[in-house]
């Protein structure tokens, strides 16, 4: 077996197809857990909770400990690199709140070396690699340039975008600063989590869906080729998984285009398209609908099936097509976990 990782994750990552898929899921940690809730009510606010290493080692731990994922992903969230750089930030019950960034004076305020307050996220890195059977993967992760700006100029989610790509639209020129600005912490912070211990990276860029074609180029798949050609001359077999959620059939250039080593489906990615298309050219990783495995059942069984079916052959991770629900039954991940065992 030289050269071959024990790691399952890590295997499909480089290529190999498995009789059983290797698997995990976005947002493996959170609310639908009750040991997590626990965690969380002892740790003040959400970013502390983020800052603190034992706490999010553990949160990082749970759901592996309970379900025996293939791969841990770090506990954090893609905005502490907003909070980092200088914006104020803060979670409410209807999600993150920002101040929105105002073009030119906003941008200027920006703190270029902010990154350096992201350290307790390393030692979390740390803390959970050390803790995790070295069979299971740890996944460091980051935001997608756009991604993150759509956050930080909107100033939370939005219904058009108009802020950001109004932004993109009439000042390309200063919307580029920001995105430099992005791509730069974006490698800086990656490399870090890198050096500390993740076996592999995840760009989540849950708004590229968003983009025009030639935007989508510019702001979706041009930062990640330079993240990821800049991590790769530090770390040539560091696997990067792109996430370009929402792309539909621009998922094809994404693949071809963007550098990075495996795709992240979103639910709405046609299967046949998947295996077609994208798949003849990269490891790819999906894509149950979250709300089948909130119904769970027949429902979750045949949506199982149906992707094993189509992608199953390949170089394929499994995993949902965007995060777990906050109502999901833990049982029915329990149950996820039996089906793609067999
Ligand atoms: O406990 C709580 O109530 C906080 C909920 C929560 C959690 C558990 C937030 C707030 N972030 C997180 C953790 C998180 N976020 C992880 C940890 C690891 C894991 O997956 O288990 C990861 C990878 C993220 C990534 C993230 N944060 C994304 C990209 C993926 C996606 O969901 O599209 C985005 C867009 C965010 C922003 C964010 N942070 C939190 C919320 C509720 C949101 C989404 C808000 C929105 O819908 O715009």
């Amino acid at each position: 077996m030289a050269g071959k990782s024990a790691k399952r994750l890590l295997r499909a990552l480089a290529g190999d197809a498995m009789p059983t898929p290797p698997w995990w899921l976005m947002r493996q940690a959170g609310r639908y857990l009750p040991e997590y809730r626990a965690l969380r009510a002892r740790a003040g606010s959400f970013i502390e909770f983020c800052l603190s290493p034992a706490l999010a080692a553990e949160a990082t731990l749970q759901p592996v400990r309970r379900f025996g994922m293939d791969a841990a992903i770090l506990f954090s969230d893609i905005l502490l690199v907003a909070q980092a750089l200088g914006q104020p930030l803060d979670y409410t019950d209807d999600g993150p709140r920002l101040a929105p960034l105002a073009p030119e004076s906003g941008l200027r305020a920006l703190r270029r070396d902010g990154i350096a307050a992201l350290a307790p996220v390393y030692e979390t890195v740390r803390l959970a690699r050390a803790a995790l059977p070295a069979e299971v993967a740890l996944i460091g992760f980051a935001g997608a340039p756009w991604t993150v700006a759509t956050y930080m100029v909107e100033g939370g989610a939005s219904r058009d975008y108009h802020r950001v790509k109004g932004w993109a639209y009439r000042d390309p020129g200063g919307f580029a600063a920001l995105m430099n600005l992005l791509v730069e912490a974006t490698v800086a912070y990656l490399a870090e989590q890198i050096v500390a211990g993740v076996d592999a990276v995840q760009l989540f860029d849950s708004w590229a869906g968003v983009l025009p074609e030639a935007e989508f180029v510019r702001w979706v798949i041009q930062p990640t080729k330079e993240i990821a050609l800049r991590l790769k001359r530090r770390f040539p077999a560091m696997p990067i998984i792109g996430f370009p959620r929402g792309a539909g059939v621009l998922y094809e250039r994404y693949a071809a285009e963007s550098g990075v080593d495996a795709l992240g489906l979103d639910t709405t990615v046609s299967l046949a398209f998947a295996r077609d298309r994208l798949q003849t050219k990269l490891p790819v990783q999906g894509n149950l609908d979250p709300v089948a495995l909130f119904v769970g059942g027949r429902v979750l069984e045949e949506a199982v099936a149906t992707i094993r079916d189509a992608l199953g052959d390949g170089a394929f991770v499994f995993n949902l097509g965007h995060g777990v629900l906050p109502q999901t039954p833990p049982e029915n991940i329990a149950a996820l976990s039996r089906l793609l065992a067999q």
